[in-house]
């Protein structure tokens, strides 16, 4: 029979949620340690523990026949893959901020501003629907500390309690997109009887955390 992948992360804010789901859904299997695929002992299933940028192009290109990341990784990628269902952790915003002491108050105003964020494509269409030309720095990390080191006039990055914006002199100014975890196939995969199966373990998980 086959056996099916599924790709979630491999350390990082998504990866307790994704195993203990997976686990609920009745799946035994070892926690990552150090190798990379954990096959699973009762379900034709093998598990695949990934940085979570890479997941969906791995979903995408058929290396994984499902896998679990946060919305926002899939917009960046430009992915095609299928939503199958939104999974209620990792939520968060994607939010342009801006230093506490800069007085702007309408969207036109970050015209020929500069902003620094690690989402560059997602940021790039927002500002584009709405008009706007700004300077997008796309940078790898530490997006908050850059206008303070005068390298942005402006951020945009994930949000989940406001903390790190706070603690570095900056306020949300504007929602972008907001994101939870979802689980995703490849286009049409959600039709193969093994995958719709896992899909309704999933559901009821969920259902029974309602
Ligand atoms: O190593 P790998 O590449 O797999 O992981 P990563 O470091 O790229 O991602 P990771 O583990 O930080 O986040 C994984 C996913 O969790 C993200 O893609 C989001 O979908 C989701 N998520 C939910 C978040 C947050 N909340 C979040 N708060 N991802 C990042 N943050 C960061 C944010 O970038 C900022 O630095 O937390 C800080 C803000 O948090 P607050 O609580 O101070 O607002
Ligand atoms: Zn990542």
């Amino acid at each position: 029979m086959k056996t099916l992948k599924i790709a979630i992360q491999k350390s990082g804010r998504l990866n307790e949620k994704s195993v203990e789901l997976l686990k609920n859904c009745g799946l035994n299997f070892e926690n990552y340690k150090s190798s990379l695929i954990s096959p699973v002992s009762n379900f034709p299933l093998e598990i695949l523990f990934l940085r979570d940028d890479d997941i969906p192009e791995y979903v995408q290109d058929g290396i994984a026949d499902l896998g679990i990341v946060g919305e926002n990784v899939i917009q960046e990628t430009e992915v095609e893959v299928s939503y199958l269902q939104k999974l209620g952790f990792g939520k968060c915003s994607l939010k342009i901020a801006v230093p506490n002491t800069l007085p702007i108050k309408n969207l036109s105003e970050l015209d020929g501003k500069s902003i620094a964020t690690t989402y560059p494509v997602i940021l790039g269409k927002f500002l584009k629907q709405k008009g706007i030309e700004s300077d997008i720095r796309t940078i790898s990390g530490s997006v908050e500390i850059s206008p303070g080191l005068g390298l942005s006039d402006a951020i945009c990055d994930l949000v989940s309690t406001g903390g790190t914006l706070k603690s570095n002199g900056l306020k949300p100014f504007a929602d972008v997109m907001s994101s939870e975890a979802v689980l995703i196939g490849r286009k049409g995969s959600e039709n193969e009887d093994l995958i719709k199966e896992l899909i309704q373990r999933v559901q009821s998980v969920l259902r029974a955390k309602e």
